[in-house]
């Protein structure tokens, strides 16, 4: 048993929960079901790797350049507010679960291990789940396992007498929830990217396929209105004179953050940002303001080309595993993939249309004085803002890129605000505050709550029901569309000659 649990904790912290080797892992094994020479199997596994890192330099760049500057506005402020963000989030639960529950974290980890298998069971049995989507984004997992195993716990404290049946039960629901979101991103994805291949395993999956399911009703052809008209999308648009310049994304992003950024730096003063160790003194505070928004389209441009290096990869050795372990399976990656893919712009505006509903939010629990306030924590106000904005471009071009992620943002703030101060995480600083966990986590726990063992049942048979709903509403096209997507295209283009 000890050299069983040395195996996976070795497994766990070196691959399970870095997804660059992660990824490497399940593209080597794909090329070796495929059967291709050991040459290009290593060739492959490298490239993903390399990509996948190049990846998490633009997404960690980004996290590292931007996060100090919101959480400042606490300090500069004097504000006793807890911060939405997975990093405080999952800070918040190893220092509070002891005190709050009585139990140390480490169950965390191996929940996270058996709600893992029980994605792999459901994805294996997809004939009868009618599941599809591998998550494979594990540090996430982790953010989600800690988060999950507070709010279950705190919903039904019933179970704590029980160890093993607790952690059976919440593996049960986060391997569900894992298999039935990122299952649900793939119609979305497989459009977006023209049938690239993959989907999303990340934190605002039931965020993407609500608001791309609402962009089409309220902006695009899914409205009566629109009917037979065709969406403009951001990448339509050719604005006229000098606004062209935002025709161009790097500008657009640099001019953007230049004026949002650039504000908030400002407020945050001199004094502050030399006091904090941001800028040295003597610095030109006018070039320091210029660097530090301007590093937002630099790492966004190396997120890009780390996408566009593994993602051919991981696609193309995927096959041997849908093909022999786990058929008719898709690959779930971290959102900031499709940023590599869609609207460039659409990923500043869908950010940027998140942010101020965040603001918009914080300043009405201010002004309502409410027991706890909150900071936007930049990893929810960027990854999930954008990648919805790219989503409903899509399916209801620029107003919905505008609308929609201001109305995500004031979901994430006022979720995240109900759920961590009833549960007791506020109390520990932080909490996850993406999309799912601000909104859909938080339904369940009231749910399990209020009818306990009944309750607990109810989520899950719920979130099976997903995928079979999803399936009788297409079932010509609901295996199609992974298994071969120009087929599946000619299908609906057919149905929509139908019509
Ligand atoms: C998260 C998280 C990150 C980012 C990253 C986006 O939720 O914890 O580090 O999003 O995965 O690329």
């Amino acid at each position: 048993m000890d050299i069983l649990m040395t195996v996976w904790s070795y497994f766990a912290t070196n691959i399970l929960q870095q997804p660059a080797f992660m990824i490497g892992l399940i593209v080597m094994v794909g090329y070796i079901l495929l059967g291709k020479p050991w040459y290009d199997t290593l060739g492959g596994t490298l490239k993903a790797i390399v990509g996948y890192l190049i990846l998490t330099v633009g997404s960690g760049g980004l996290t590292n350049n931007f996060r100090p500057v919101l959480v400042g506005l606490k300090d500069r402020f004097n504000m006793d507010a807890m911060v939405i963000d997975p990093y405080f989030g999952q800070n918040a639960v190893t220092v509070g679960v002891e005190e709050v529950f009585g139990k140390g974290f480490g169950d965390a980890m191996i929940l996270l291990f058996i709600a893992f298998i029980v994605n792999i069971l459901l994805v294996r049995f997809t004939k009868y789940t009618k599941m599809r989507a591998l998550f494979t984004t594990g540090n996430v997992q982790v953010q989600q396992a800690a988060t999950a195993y507070w709010l279950i716990m705190f919903a039904c404290p019933a179970l704590l007498t029980n160890r093993v049946g607790m952690l059976i039960v919440m593996a049960l629901l986060l391997g569900a929830y894992w298999a039935v979101g990122s299952n649900l991103t793939i119609k979305p994805c497989q459009e977006v990217t023209d049938g690239a291949g993959f989907c999303l395993a990340h934190q605002q999956m039931f965020g993407v396929a609500f608001f791309y399911w609402l962009a089409g009703k309220l902006f695009g052809n899914e409205n009566k209105k629109n009917k037979g008209k065709k969406v403009k999308r951001i990448e339509d648009i050719e604005l006229p004179g000098f606004m062209s310049m935002f025709n161009d994304n790097m500008v657009s992003a640099s001019i953007l953050m230049l004026a949002f950024f650039g504000a908030i730096l400002c407020v945050l003063g001199r004094d502050y940002l030399i006091e904090g160790g941001f800028m040295q003194e003597g610095q030109s505070m006018v070039f320091y303001v210029i660097q530090t928004c301007l590093y937002f389209a630099v790492y966004l441009a190396i997120l890009q080309l780390g996408v566009r290096t593994f993602v051919a990869e991981l696609t193309a050795s995927f096959q041997g595993i849908a093909d022999k372990l786990l058929p008719g399976s898709v690959p779930g990656v971290d959102c900031a993939v499709i940023f590599g893919f869609g609207a460039p712009n659409a990923v500043t505006l869908g950010f940027l249309a998140g942010f101020i509903g965040q603001i918009v939010a914080i300043a009405t629990l201010v002004l309502l004085k409410s027991p706890v306030l909150v900071i936007c924590g930049f990893v929810p106000v960027f990854f999930d803002n954008a990648t919805i904005g790219v989503f409903v471009n899509e399916k209801g071009g620029l107003k919905a890129t505008l609308i929609l992620p201001f109305i995500s943002g004031l979901c994430q703030v006022f979720g995240s605000a109900l759920i961590a101060g009833w549960v007791g995480m506020a109390a520990y600083g932080g909490y996850l505050g993406m999309w799912d966990w601000a909104v859909v986590w938080p339904v369940f726990t009231v749910v399990m709550k209020y009818l306990s063992y009944a309750g607990i049942a109810i989520v899950f048979i719920a979130l099976l029901a997903i995928p079979q709903i999803q399936y009788r509403k297409d079932k010509e096209g609901y295996f199609l569309m992974t298994e071969d997507y120009e087929a599946y295209k000619e299908l609906k283009a057919k149905k929509a000659r139908a019509e």
